[in-house]
Formats: structure tokens, C-alpha cells, sequence
């Protein structure tokens, strides 16, 4: 027993790694160990009573003495080996990145819209988000009992202002403040009693447009459409404008995009493979009038871009919801600064 205990020394002393430890540990107490084995190769037969005693006694100091070197080696073997692999302090290393953020889908889309329309030499305008019921509605030839307003309800706050259901609410406070002529987009955020579903939101972005001067008539409409969706999409899309009812423009217009995210063939997102996306018409005649200019004299075309189905056009976005739900995961997609 006094050998094994100097061999067991000897080998813990020299053991380099907890590795050595495991090993040294199998070799002595395993199930086959030198030591576990020691009393089934003893013969007892040759003992007193007494000196039976004494080796169980031994060999139990002897298993004890093993357990907790080994255990003790085991533990400095560990706590050393992290040591020994970290690595120098490398003063060359790139530092910790700042992350950068990135710019919502519907914020790079209006951005560019912006831009495009600053190119055609129109103004950008905003306007407020909780608005009064005239010039949301009243202003724009829509009276209390209109039955178009049954297509925007809308939140009531307590002081019987509302949050605006379209950027329309624009126009005539535009036309009061800058009057005519004007070119002017008003982009911004609209709000509606919705049920919401792959392409309504309670809470979307359009981006009106409003131009006033002489002789404007469906022509530069349509061009000023044109030109628009050509920047836009930069490649050909199909559209159709189909007569629409607005009281606010006389004659009115849809303008529908075939849909780019099925191809026209109809799917969750447009339904019959069109997507309203830029209601427009000639400004009505008594709207000019609610903002002070001369209707003999002047006409004019506006338009409501649907800016939040524009971005689900452009980024091939399926579900308007994933735009306001602040996952990360979707938001980091489009990592543009
Ligand atoms: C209007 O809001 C009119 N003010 C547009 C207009 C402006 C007509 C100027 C004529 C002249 P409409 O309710 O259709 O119209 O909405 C315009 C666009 O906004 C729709 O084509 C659609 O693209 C978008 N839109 C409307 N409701 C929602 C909604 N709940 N979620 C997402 N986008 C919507």
C-alpha cells in the first residue's frame, strides 16, 4: 500500500493536463483500478483476525488518501488549462463594432418618393396627424351624413378631434397657406378603424399630392402617374385606371398596380391580383374654393399615394403587418443607411 501511495504521488506530480488526471484516476480507483482490486488479490486466508482488520483499515486511508489527491490535481489541472490557451492580448484586433442602424422599409420609400417629386420640381409638405373633422372631411365636400365617410372611421379623440384617415386633410389647409399656383406632396401617417388584414392597417402611410395651377388637366395627371411609377419600379409595371368616387375630385380615378407579388394571378395580399394603390382625380371645384382660390381660374389634379403598399410592392412585403410590428428580425432585412 505505502508503494502505490509514493507510485500515486510520483504520477500526480508529473500529470500535465486534466486529461493525465482522468487517466491516473482510471488507473487507480476505475473498476479495475490497482487500488479498487488490491483486497480481491489479497489472500486472506494467511491473516489473524487482527491483522484483517488493520489492512481494511489501511486500504480505506489508502482509497481516501487517492480520492482527494486526485480530486486536488483534478481542479489545478482545470483552473490552469484556460491559462494556458488564452491567447496574448492581440493590440492589432479590430475593437467591438458600433451597430449600425438601419432605416425602415417605409421610411426608404418615402425618402424616395421625396426625392422623386422634388425632381418634378413639387414641394414637400406635412401636415398634422390629429386633425379636425373639417378639414379631413367637411373641407373635402364629404358633409357629416356623407356616406363616405362610412370608408374612413376613424379614432375620436375626447376634444372631437380625430386622427386623420387620409393625407388629404392636406389640401385645403395647403391651399389657405401657400394658395395657387401649387406643387406640393404631403407624405405622412393616416389612421383608420380597421379590420385589419395581409393589406389593411389600422395605422398606414399615404403621400398626397396636390397640384394647382392653369389649364392642369387629366393629362398632367397621368403623366406626373407615369413618370412616378417608372422611378418607382424602374422597370414595367402593369396598371389600369378604372373611374373612381371620391366627392373631393371630379371626374376621379383608380389607379391599380398589378400585383408584383403573384404576378397579377391573385394571392392573400391583393385578392384579384390588383392592388389600389393611387386613388387620384381632378381637384373638385368647391374644394378650390374652401381654400380661397378661383375656380374659373384655376384647376388642379391630386392624388393619395397608398405609400405602405407601395413599400410592400418594392420589397416584396406580403403581410402589411410585419411593417408595424417591430420585429428586428424583418426590420433588419432592409438594412440600408
Ligand atoms: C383616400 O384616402 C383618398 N384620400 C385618396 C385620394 C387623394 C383620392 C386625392 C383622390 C384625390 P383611399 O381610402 O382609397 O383614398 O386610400 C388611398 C390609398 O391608401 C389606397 O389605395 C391604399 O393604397 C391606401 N390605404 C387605404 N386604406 C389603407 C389601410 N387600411 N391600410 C393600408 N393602406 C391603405
Amino acid at each position: 500500500m505505502q508503494e502505490i501511495k509514493e507510485r500515486l504521488e510520483r504520477d500526480l506530480a508529473n500529470a500535465k493536463s486534466a486529461a493525465d488526471v482522468e487517466q491516473i484516476r482510471v488507473h487507480y480507483l476505475g473498476r479495475k483500478g490497482c487500488i479498487t482490486t488490491l483486497a480481491k488479490g489479497t489472500d486472506f486466508s494467511r491473516f489473524s483476525p487482527e491483522e484483517k482488520k488493520q489492512f481494511g483499515i489501511r486500504l480505506n486511508q489508502l482509497k481516501n488518501f487517492a480520492a482527494e489527491a486526485i480530486q486536488k490535481a483534478s481542479q489545478q489541472a482545470g483552473a490552469a488549462a484556460p491559462n494556458k490557451k488564452a491567447p496574448a492580448l492581440d493590440l492589432t484586433a479590430p475593437g467591438a463594432g458600433r451597430r449600425l442602424g438601419a432605416l425602415h422599409p417605409i421610411t426608404l420609400t418615402q425618402m424616395e418618393l421625396e426625392d422623386i417629386f422634388q425632381g418634378m420640381g413639387f414641394s414637400v409638405l406635412a401636415g398634422p396627424e390629429v386633425e379636425s373633422e373639417y378639414f379631413c372631411f367637411e373641407a373635402l365636400n364629404i358633409p357629416h351624413d356623407h356616406p363616405a365617410r362610412d370608408m374612413q372611421d376613424t379614432f375620436w379623440l375626447k376634444n372631437n378631434l380625430i386622427l386623420r384617415t387620409h393625407t388629404s386633410a392636406n389640401q385645403v389647409r395647403t391651399l389657405l397657406r401657400f394658395g395657387a399656383p401649387i406643387r406640393a406632396v404631403f407624405p405622412g401617417r393616416c389612421f383608420r378603424y380597421e379590420a385589419v388584414d395581409p393589406s389593411h392597417e389600422n395605422t398606414f402611410y399615404q403621400c398626397e399630392g396636390l397640384v394647382v395651377d392653369e389649364n392642369i388637366s387629366v393629362a398632367n395627371l397621368i403623366a406626373v402617374m407615369k413618370t412616378l411609377l417608372s422611378e418607382v419600379f424602374r422597370r414595367d409595371v402593369k396598371v389600369r385606371l378604372r373611374p373612381g368616387f371620391f366627392p373631393f375630385v371630379e371626374p376621379g380615378f383608380e389607379l391599380d398596380l398589378n400585383c408584383l407579388l403573384c404576378g397579377g394571378k391573385g394571392c392573400s395580399t391583393c385578392g384579384d391580383g390588383w392592388i389600389e394603390l393611387i386613388p387620384c382625380g381632378l381637384v373638385h371645384p368647391e374644394v378650390l374654393r374652401h381654400g380661397g382660390i378661383d375656380p374659373t381660374r384655376y384647376s388642379g389634379f391630386a392624388f393619395g399615394i397608398g405609400l405602405t403598399r407601395l413599400a410592400m410592392m418594392k420589397y416584396g412585403i406580403r403581410d402589411i403587418r410585419s411593417l408595424n410590428a417591430g420585429d428586428l428580425r424583418f426590420n433588419k432585412q432592409f438594412a440600408v443607411l
